[in-house]
C-alpha cells in the first residue's frame, strides 16, 4: 500500500481543530489530530508546507520509520507544532492499518486490558455551593470521578470556572483576554471546597483538581498536604515542570498524588519526574506528544516506575484524538484515568464516532481503525477563526502562568 495524498482540514465548530487525512492507493484513508490551541495555523503549515511532501508514495504500514523520519529527519527535534504534526501523522498511519487487517486500533496496541476506560468529568461553579451542585449533577450523570474547581472570594475569575452558564471552553476568539490571580486566596480555598465536596458525596468518589501550573513548588507542597485529608485521587500540574526538579520538593512533602505532563511533548520532558518517582500520572496527550508509537514507548518508560497515565482529554483536542486516546486506553496495562470533556453537538456531528460514554466510563467501540471520521461538508461550513489562550497577570501587573 502507498501514500497518495494527505490534505490539512482546519474546521471551527465552536472551536478550531486541524486534521489530518491521509490518503492511499488501497482506497483507504486515515485521520489524525494536529490540533495546538491558539497556535493551530503554525501545525498546518508545518504539515502541509514541510511534512506531507516528504509522505507521499510512503507505505503506511512503516509508521516507525516514519516517525523516525520525521523526528530525527528534522534535525531540531521536539516542541509542540513538530511534536503535534508528527502526532497528526502517526495517528493517521495507525487508523489505516486498523482499517486496512479490518480491526481496532487497541487489537494493535495489545488488545484490551479492559472492557471500559475510566473517565472523569468536570465540575465547577462560580463559588462552592455552584461547585457541589455540578458534583451532583456529573455524579448522576453516572461519573465516578470528578475534578472540581470553584471560584473564591478576593477574584473575579479563576481557572477552570465558565464566565456564563455555558460549559467551560478554554480559548477565546479575538486577541488574548488578560485575567487577574492571586495566590493566597486560593491556597485558603482549595481545602473548604474539598471538605465541603467530601462531608456532602462521602469518600467512595475520586475527586480530582487542577492547579494549572500556578504553584511554587513549595506553596504546591503545602496544597498538598492540606489536601491529605480528602483523598484526591490527583492534584494537577501543581507547579511549572520545564525545572523537573521542582517537584522533587513537593514530593518530600506530601502523599497527595501528582499528575503533569498536559503541555508536554516528548517523553524527556518526564523523564527526571518518572524515573526519580516523583509524579503519579503522566498527561501528554497523543496528538502533542508525537503520536501513539511516541506515546506508547513514554507509557511503558512511565509503567516500570508505577507511574500510570491520565491523558489529557480537554475540548480543544478533536474527537479524532479523543478516539486515539480510548483505544490507548483500553490496550495498556498501566492506564490510569481519562479526562473527558464532552465535545459540543457541533462538533460531534463534524466528527461522527463510534465511541461512547457510559455509567462513569467510555469505550473505543469495535469497528475497524479508530472509529471515527470527519464529515467533510459539514466541517467547511466552519471556518477557521483566530483564538487564544487567556493570560494572566497578579494584582501588582506582573504576568504570571495562566
Ligand atoms: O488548551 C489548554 C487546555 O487544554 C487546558 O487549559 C485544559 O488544563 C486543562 C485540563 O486539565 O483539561
Ligand atoms: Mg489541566
Amino acid at each position: 500500500m502507498k501514500i497518495t495524498n494527505a490534505y490539512v482540514h482546519i474546521t471551527s465548530p465552536g472551536r478550531n481543530f486541524v486534521t489530518l487525512k491521509v490518503e492511499t492507493d488501497a482506497g483507504l484513508y486515515g485521520l489524525g489530530d494536529g490540533t495546538l490551541n491558539g497556535r493551530e495555523l503554525a501545525v498546518a503549515s508545518y504539515l502541509t508546507d514541510h511534512l506531507v511532501p516528504c509522505l507521499i508514495g510512503r507505505d503506511p504500514f512503516q509508521s516507525e520509520d516514519i516517525w523516525q523520519y520525521f523526528y530525527r529527519g528534522a534535525y531540531w527535534r521536539r516542541g509542540p507544532v513538530t511534536m503535534a504534526a508528527i502526532g497528526a501523522i502517526d495517528v493517521a498511519l495507525w487508523d489505516i492499518k486498523g482499517k486496512a487487517l479490518n480491526t481496532p486500533v487497541y487489537n494493535l496496541l495489545g488488545g484490551k486490558s479492559r472492557e471500559g476506560v475510566m473517565v472523569y468529568a468536570h465540575a465547577n461553579g462560580k463559588d462552592i455551593d455552584h461547585a457541589l451542585e455540578d458534583v451532583a449533577h456529573h455524579k448522576e450523570l453516572g461519573y465516578k470521578a470528578i475534578r472540581v474547581q470553584s471560584g473564591f472570594p478576593g477574584l473575579a475569575s479563576t481557572y477552570g470556572v465558565p464566565k456564563g452558564p455555558g460549559r467551560y471552553e478554554p480559548a477565546e476568539r479575538g486577541l488574548p483576554p488578560e485575567y487577574d490571580w492571586a495566590t493566597e486566596p486560593y491556597l485558603r480555598h482549595v481545602p473548604r471546597l474539598f471538605a465541603r465536596v467530601r462531608e456532602q458525596f462521602g469518600e467512595e468518589l475520586h475527586l480530582l483538581h487542577d492547579c494549572h501550573h500556578r504553584l511554587t513548588p513549595i506553596e504546591a507542597a503545602r496544597l498538598g498536604k492540606e489536601l491529605e485529608p480528602f483523598h484526591l485521587f490527583w492534584l494537577e500540574d501543581p507547579t511549572p515542570a520545564e525545572l523537573q526538579d521542582g517537584f522533587r520538593i513537593i514530593r518530600e512533602h506530601t502523599t497527595t498524588p501528582i499528575a503533569v505532563g498536559e503541555v508536554f511533548n516528548s517523553v524527556w520532558d518526564a523523564h527526571d519526574l518518572v524515573r526519580n518517582q516523583w509524579i503519579d500520572y503522566l498527561r501528554m496527550t497523543i496528538t502533542h506528544g508525537g503520536g501513539i508509537t511516541a506515546i506508547k514507548k513514554a507509557a511503558d518508560f512511565a509503567g516500570m516506575y508505577h507511574v500510570r497515565t491520565g491523558f489529557h482529554g480537554p475540548t480543544d483536542l478533536s474527537p479524532v484524538c479523543m478516539a486515539a486516546a480510548l483505544h490507548f486506553d483500553t490496550a495498556i496495562h498501566n492506564f490510569g484515568i481519562q479526562e473527558h470533556m464532552a465535545h459540543t453537538d457541533e462538533t460531534d456531528a463534524v466528527f461522527p464516532h463510534q465511541y461512547f460514554f457510559k455509567d462513569g466510563y467510555m469505550f473505543p467501540g469495535d469497528g475497524p481503525g479508530l472509529g471515527v471520521d470527519l464529515d467533510e461538508a459539514r466541517a467547511k461550513k466552519y471556518p477557521y477563526q483566530r483564538a487564544y489562550l487567556p493570560v494572566n497577570r497578579k494584582l501588582d501587573g506582573t504576568l504570571t502562568d495562566w
